[in-house]
């Protein structure tokens, strides 16, 4: 039980915190963070039970018309955190030269917008959290992982990023993944670059990957390149392959 001071904050003052704090920008969203990472370590949120892996999309728009945007995935003390495999090489298989990346951002008009150095993530408000990375294999691990929201990094292009969706892609384009606008700006959908109070290694996505535990492992993306905001839903590498395109959990 950490930050006893928050306590006078309610469950319902912190939701409408929550959704404010998109436009309130970084420190809102990470003070939101821990509140609710205090009111779920007091009342823990159920999950959904009995998730089964799906091909049908149709499965998808069940998750989706279900969503609610407060769910938060169960959080875990910090010693519950395992050592995680590596699974997934595309698009990280040969190592980049770190000090050289930039992610690159295209606006809705299709333009880029932006370009970022690590050093500019890294700025960002820095949070933790320890919660379940779950594979479509079946198999899941316990990990903490160290970040910002997506959300601080999104209020830095607030017109982009009301478009529907966010598309993102390794830097040679040969894995990606499109997600929807509220699971990006979802509290616990982090721009990553620590795992288990680690920096990433490579193939775990250095520098920065997407994390995002309301959805299976396809979706949180290794080695990001490119960020875009877009109206149209973005290709997706497993969602092209037959897996559900929501992903959720
Ligand atoms: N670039 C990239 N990101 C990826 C993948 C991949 O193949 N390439 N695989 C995904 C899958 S299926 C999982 S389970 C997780 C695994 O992350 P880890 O290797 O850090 O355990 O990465 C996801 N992100
Ligand atoms: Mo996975």
């Amino acid at each position: 039980m950490t930050a006893p001071e928050r306590k006078t904050i309610t469950e319902e003052e912190f939701r409408s915190r929550s959704r404010r704090s998109f436009l309130n920008g970084g420190a809102a969203i990470a003070a939101g963070f821990y509140g609710w990472r205090w009111i779920l370590n007091d009342e823990p949120v159920d999950r959904i039970p009995g998730v089964l892996r799906s091909v049908h999309e149709r499965n998808g728009e069940i998750w989706q018309a279900l969503y609610d945007p407060d769910r938060m995935a169960p959080t875990f003390e910090a010693s519950k955190a395992k050592p995680l495999r590596v699974n997934g090489r595309h698009g990280v298989r040969e190592e980049i030269d770190l000090p050289s990346w930039s992610a690159e951002v295209v606006g809705r008009t299709g333009d880029r917008i932006g370009e970022h150095a690590i050093e500019e993530f890294h700025a960002l408000p820095f949070v933790e959290m320890t919660v379940e990375h779950k594979c479509v294999e079946g198999w899941s691990e316990v990990v903490t992982w160290g970040g910002t929201p997506f959300a601080n990094f999104a209020s830095m292009y607030s017109d982009d990023a009301e478009a529907d969706y966010v598309g993102l892609e390794t830097p040679d384009g040969d894995y990606y993944v499109g997600l929807e606008r509220d699971a990006m700006l979802h509290p616990q959908t982090l721009l990553a670059w620590e795992l288990n109070g680690e920096p990433l290694t490579q193939l775990h996505g250095a520098p920065l990957r997407l994390v995002t535990p309301l959805k299976y492992g396809i979706k949180q993306l290794k080695r990001i390149g490119r960020i875009e905001f877009t109206d149209d839903r973005p290709a997706d590498y497993w969602g092209e392959r037959g897996y559900d395109y929501y992903s959720g959990l």
